[in-house]
């Protein structure tokens, strides 16, 4: 890897005197920097945005617009485009004001000309190392995001199926639910379990169970894909589904449906005593417009009307 701090810089030398210009051309120049120069601020401004340069190295007192203005331009650039380029003034105003003045206009550092030319040497090394420090911290930042985002989509979601976790169900409920309600529609909550899955996994083994629960999933999410529908593994076999603007006679259709798929696809399950297949059984619930119930509300409906299911039999909806 090439060390960033041997890189040649590209440098904005900003100075109304021609010959001020110049020398600092020079110095630059045989450091190994290239240099783009402009005789007043406004000017300058252009420059910058054609070429982003690395450094800015600027007079304060010229005609027209001073170098503090142009410090503040450049800043309000940043400010909308990102980035950071250090600003060095190089000036004959040798008062404490000026200087305070210049790093308030946004000026990283300031030198009073003339300026020995190690000085300008070990000046621009340390704005050099500030900038790689200020790239190495960016690039931190970057990838605390990455990770963020990766632990909150880790949190939300099941590992085995890609599906939203109970966690993220839940979330997704509740936020469905206010949509529902602000805008007048039904919603439907389902809750689907695999029937006699201990013998699956006991009769095929624990890993063609994990295959059976990724096929399953990827089933439902087939059969439920409106844009708002959310589905979720809500536990070890069980899944769970949202429909929001979905009434009763649309939550049957959904229930018929999924039978009719699952008999059709028909995963083999050797030791089920109800279908030679794997069958799920299911119970939903139904929030109407102007119902207040909570989402626990109708989760625990829906959970005894999968209980029902079971009951009367498995291989069938209750709702
Ligand atoms: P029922 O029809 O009453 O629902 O019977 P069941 O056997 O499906 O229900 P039970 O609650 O007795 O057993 C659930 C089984 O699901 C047992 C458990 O090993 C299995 N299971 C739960 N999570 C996983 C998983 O992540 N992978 C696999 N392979 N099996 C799982
Ligand atoms: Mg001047
Ligand atoms: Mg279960
Ligand atoms: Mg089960």
């Amino acid at each position: 890897m090439t060390d960033p701090m041997a890189q040649p810089l590209r440098i904005l030398v900003v100075d109304d005197d021609e010959s001020v210009r110049g020398s600092l051309a020079y110095h630059l120049d045989r450091l190994g920097h290239q240099v783009i120069e402009a005789s007043g601020a406004a000017w300058a401004l252009e420059l910058f945005e054609r070429h982003r340069p690395h450094l800015v190295l600027s007079d304060i007192v010229m005609p027209d617009q001073d170098g503090y203005w142009l410090a503040r331009q450049l800043r309000a650039l940043e400010a909308r485009l990102g980035g950071w380029t250090p600003i060095i003034f190089l000036s004959s105003l040798t008062e404490a004001t000026n200087v305070a003045d210049g790093i308030a206009a946004g000026g990283d550092d300031y030198l009073t000309k003339p300026v020995h030319p190690l000085v300008l040497e070990a000046k621009l090394y340390s704005m050099q190392r500030l900038g790689v420090m200020q790239q190495r911290l960016q690039a931190l930042t970057l990838e605390l995001q990455r990770a963020n985002a990766e632990l909150r989509q880790q949190a939300s979601h099941d590992a085995l199926t890609g599906l939203l976790n109970r966690r993220g169900f839940n979330h997704q409920l509740q936020e469905a639910m206010a949509l529902c309600r602000s805008a007048g529609k039904p919603l439907t909550v389902m809750l689907c379990d695999v029937d006699h899955f201990k013998q699956y996994n006991d009769a095929l083994g624990h890993q063609a169970g994990d295959d059976c629960l990724r096929t399953i999933g990827h089933m439902l999410r087939q059969l439920a894909r409106r844009p708002l529908d959310a589905v979720a593994r809500y536990g070890g076999e069980e899944f769970a589904l949202v429909l929001p603007d979905t009434p009763r006679s649309g939550a049957r259709t959904l229930a018929n449906a999924i039978s009719r798929v699952f008999a059709s696809t028909a995963l083999p399950h050797p030791d089920s005593p109800t279908a030679p297949h794997v069958t799920l059984s299911g119970g939903f619930a139904l929030c109407e417009p102007g119902d207040e119930r909570s989402a626990d509300d109708l989760l625990r409906e829906a959970d005894e009307a999968l209980y029902a299911a079971k009951a009367r039999g498995r291989n069938c909806f209750i709702g």
